[in-house]
């Protein structure tokens, strides 16, 4: 293996157990002993890639967005951001989901103190440029309404998904996670979306799943790719 791709892996192993951490006990209690014994890896290769508690969290924070796999492509740019939002809700689930996306929100939405340093707007921004680019692209090919603001929509959009899951974890565990992110849709999209797309849009919360695979097949394909491009040099 060459060296670069095992540093990389190494701290892929780092941030992964990083994520678990904080996941589990929050900023506060964790500390870089319990990263280090969880990862498995040594003291040495740990204080290569991160110095402090501070850079590992800042770290698990940029990684959150970019921890999203693509979803596959839809006719309507609508479905595409509701399908994101459903799978973002399926990494989020205790049982199947992404570590990093699971330690990064909770980073993200624990008020923690002033003291502690830690921004956390770096993925709320990122969620929210990424976010008004693809309603903007909705709006481009006819499926909002003229009047839509579509700045005011992401942040509507990425307000309303962090309050569902915050009140979805709170009362089951994010069990119903998948369901509240579709009613959001769901009751919303009238207000902003042209009627004849409206009734295109596919709002059943089962879909979470279905997408969530399509995009792990298409990661790995591209994976694949990568590595051949690789071989050939
Ligand atoms: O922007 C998002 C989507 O476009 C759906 C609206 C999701 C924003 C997620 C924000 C994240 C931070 C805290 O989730 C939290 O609960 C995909």
């Amino acid at each position: 293996m060459a060296r670069q791709e095992r540093a990389i892996r190494t701290r892929r192993a780092i941030l992964v157990a990083a994520a678990q951490v904080f996941d589990e006990v929050g900023y506060e209690a964790a500390t870089i002993s319990d990263v280090l014994n969880r990862s498995g890896v040594t003291k040495g290769a740990l204080y290569f890639h991160f110095t402090s508690k501070e850079e590992l969290a800042q770290a698990v924070l940029a990684e959150q967005v970019s921890s999203l796999p693509r979803v596959p492509e839809q006719e309507l740019k609508l479905q595409e951001s509701l399908d994101e939002a459903l799978l973002l809700s399926y990494l989020l689930r205790s049982d199947t989901g992404d570590p990093i996306v699971q330690g990064s929100v909770r980073l993200t939405v624990d008020q923690g103190s002033p003291k502690d340093h830690l921004n956390r707007r770096v993925p709320m921004q990122e969620w929210t440029e990424h976010t008004q680019a693809l309603f903007e692209e909705a709006k481009q090919r006819g499926e909002l309404l003229p009047h839509v603001d579509v700045a005011a929509l992401a942040k509507l959009f990425v307000g309303a998904f962090t309050g569902v899951q915050v009140l979805s974890r709170i009362m089951t565990g994010r069990v119903d996670l998948a369901e509240r992110v579709a009613d959001l849709y769901r009751f919303l999209m009238p207000s902003v979306a042209v009627p004849g797309i409206l009734v295109r849009l596919d709002f059943s919360p089962e879909r979470g799943p279905k997408v969530f695979e399509a995009a792990m097949r298409r990661r790995a394909e591209e994976l694949e790719q990568e590595r051949e491009e690789e071989k050939r040099g």
